[in-house]
């Protein structure tokens, strides 16, 4: 295996001297190699089987209680210049970060197994596809990674012997040295580093096993190595679902849709529309890659092959599709534990079960005033087996996209959906996308966070020259093949606090004014703030609002907006000499267009 690919070979001759593995494995992305992976699991007491009569194939994983999530103080973008990492992002000189690495990843496998995991971000030889390979001392990593990515032996294949591939470094941190029993979840408690090396499209990440911190394909490659990769190439590596909706008439459309967490992401890309005739299947819940087509339109792929949903709040009634998917060969990670040996976490059934194991294997009952699930506890399953995935989801080529949605939780101010006027209006929107936070993040409740583009963990370079990235797309392509840009917001409420839309699969009422504007059939009015739903141009049949509910979805308040227009330029003003004029200029029109619109 070793002589396939001339850098890979050299990689983990390295690698394997700095962190004295006692074994390698290298992954060829076998159903047996699945299987052993998870019998070496349960041997050693990370995981344990659920009832095959309930989730067939499946496995329920208790992490260590100090990683249940992405550790955003402790990654960091290493880019040789402090102010290429931007603002948003913690930064640390490469060889510095290099040095202190080696320390800590010096002898760290020891004990242990390295698996070597060769990957495709995308459809194995895909054009729009990227390879990567993770070494790490994890069975829970190679698990997950075999769901979430394309692993093996076709992956060398396309790699051929000089193909080159982002390089992942992966060590939970807890070396065995002699002893004589593991930590069930293997972790380091000191120490926990989430590096990105965008210059040599290297990720070390050390101290932590969990989710994106751990399965080096999702967030630290698909999206902050590769919209470095993306910025330099000309094509857009962004945190988007991609849906297929198709209309009674049979015609079809792609959207993309950016939306900060606890947006209902994964919900918008399996969503049931609720009218009549109109189908939505998804071609990703969480990242896109967009490139142009020979034809000059973008066209996206997901570079997964899975999804590793939160599992709180999934439901049969928020999303049965994922609930479907999830029912069998899944992985579980900090879920509760019912009597009868099945996962169960806050929200997915109506009435709470009477008696539950909860994540950290205490006794739970309604009556104990504890979750019983981690608010952060994933499903990991195939995208395949989503009884909506779309025919079309591996398509090497990737699909055209018609519409951009951004979006976030906004309880005033933000109609219920709002056309940009161009791409660089689209732009400007997406740039100062905006969510109320809720119960589920860390901090104070319904506090107001500015997530451009839904990236700001994500962008693996300045925030500003990613703007300008934007932009520059925009001015390369042909204005009539570019996607429309939208803003959407589910979440605004009434003056008693109560949401005025129904959200759910009523947002397909939203999603199919969007495809009839990309028609050019459906009405719109100009707004200051962009192009709203005509008079009756918004299909409500079957649906009752609340007298003057629709008004207020659809009302731009002038007041409101101009105070808006001051916290758009103090969030604008944190990315300096960077942020392009054009967005400058978008805050001083939309001020314009307010000051000019008749109260
Ligand atoms: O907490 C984690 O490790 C996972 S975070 C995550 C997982 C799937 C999709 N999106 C996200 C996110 O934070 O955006
Ligand atoms: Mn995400």
């Amino acid at each position: 295996m070793t002589g396939t690919n001339n850098k890979l070979a050299d990689l983990v001759r390295e690698v394997t001297e700095l962190c004295q593995p006692d074994r390698i494995h290298w992954c060829e992305g076998s159903d047996d190699e699945y299987r052993l992976m998870l019998r070496m699991m349960i041997h050693a007491g990370t995981a344990i089987h659920l009832n095959p009569e309930k989730r067939p194939h499946s496995i329920f994983v208790r992490s260590d209680p100090a990683d249940v999530a992405r550790v955003e103080d402790s990654t960091y973008i290493c880019s040789k210049r402090k102010e290429d990492a931007g603002p948003t992002n913690n930064w640390a000189d490469p060889q510095e970060m290099k040095a202190n690495l080696r320390q800590l990843f010096s002898g760290s496998m020891r004990g242990r197994t390295m698996y070597v995991i060769p990957y495709s971000m995308g459809p194995t030889g895909s054009p729009i596809a990227k390879i990567g390979v993770e070494m790490t001392d994890s069975p829970y990593v190679v698990a997950n990674m075999h769901i979430m990515t394309r692993v093996g032996t076709e992956v060398l294949e396309v790699l051929g012997r000089d193909g080159d591939f982002v390089t992942g470094l992966h060590s939970v941190g807890a070396p065995l040295d002699g002893k004589m029993a593991d930590a069930p979840w293997p972790c380091n408690a000191e120490h926990k580093y989430i590096c990105h090396f965008p210059d040599t499209r290297e990720i070390w990440s050390f101290g932590s096993g969990y989710g994106g911190n751990a399965l080096l394909g999702k967030k630290c490659h698909a999206l902050r190595i590769a919209s470095v990769q993306a910025r330099d190439e000309g094509w857009m590596a962004e945190h988007m679902l991609v849906l297929k909706i198709t209309s009674p008439e049979g015609e079809v459309k792609y959207l993309t849709g950016a939306f900060p967490s606890a947006c209902g992401k994964t919900n918008l890309a399996m969503l049931i529309p609720t009218i009549a005739g109109w189908k939505v299947e998804t071609v990703g819940d969480d990242i896109a890659w967009m490139k142009f087509g020979p034809d000059g339109r973008l066209y996206a792929i997901n570079p997964e092959a899975g999804f590793f949903g939160v599992a709180p709040g999934t439901s049969m009634k928020s999303n049965l599709n994922a609930i479907l998917t999830a029912s069998k060969h899944s992985i579980f990670t900090n879920c509760a534990i019912t009597t009868e040996g099945d996962v169960w976490w806050e929200g997915m059934t109506d009435e709470e079960p009477p008696e539950l194991t909860d994540w950290l294997r205490r006794p739970w009952d309604p009556k104990c005033g504890r979750v019983a699930a981690h608010p952060n506890a994933r499903f990991t399953t195939p995208a395949r087996q989503c009884p909506v995935i779309a025919p079309e989801w591996e398509d090497p080529n990737g699909v055209p996209i018609d519409a951009i949605l951004f979006g976030g939780r906004r309880g005033s101010v933000v109609p219920l959906v709002t056309e940009a006027f161009d791409w660089q209006h689209g732009t400007f929107l997406g740039a100062i996308t905006s969510s109320e936070t809720t119960a589920a993040a860390a901090g104070k409740v319904g506090q107001l966070r500015r997530d451009p583009m839904a990236m700001l963990p994500f962008c693996g370079y300045h925030m500003g020259d990613y703007f300008a990235h934007w932009l520059r797309i925009g001015v390369s392509a042909n204005p009539a093949k570019l996607p429309k840009i939208y803003y959407v917001n589910w979440f605004r409420k009434d003056a008693n606090g109560k949401f005025l839309w129904p959200g759910f699969g009523d947002n397909s009422r939203v999603l199919k004014w969007i495809c009839e504007r990309t028609r050019g059939t459906a009405a719109a009015i100009d707004t200051p703030i962009g192009r709203l739903p005509g008079p009756g141009s918004l299909d409500l049949s079957g649906i009752e609002l609340a007298p003057g509910a629709l008004d207020e979805l659809l009302r731009v308040d002038r007041d409101d907006w101009m105070a808006e227009v001051p916290l758009i330029r103090d969030h604008f003003q944190r990315f300096g000499d960077r942020l392009p004029a054009a967005l400058k200029s978008e805050v001083d029109r939309l001020e314009e267009r307010l000051k000019n619109a008749e109260g």
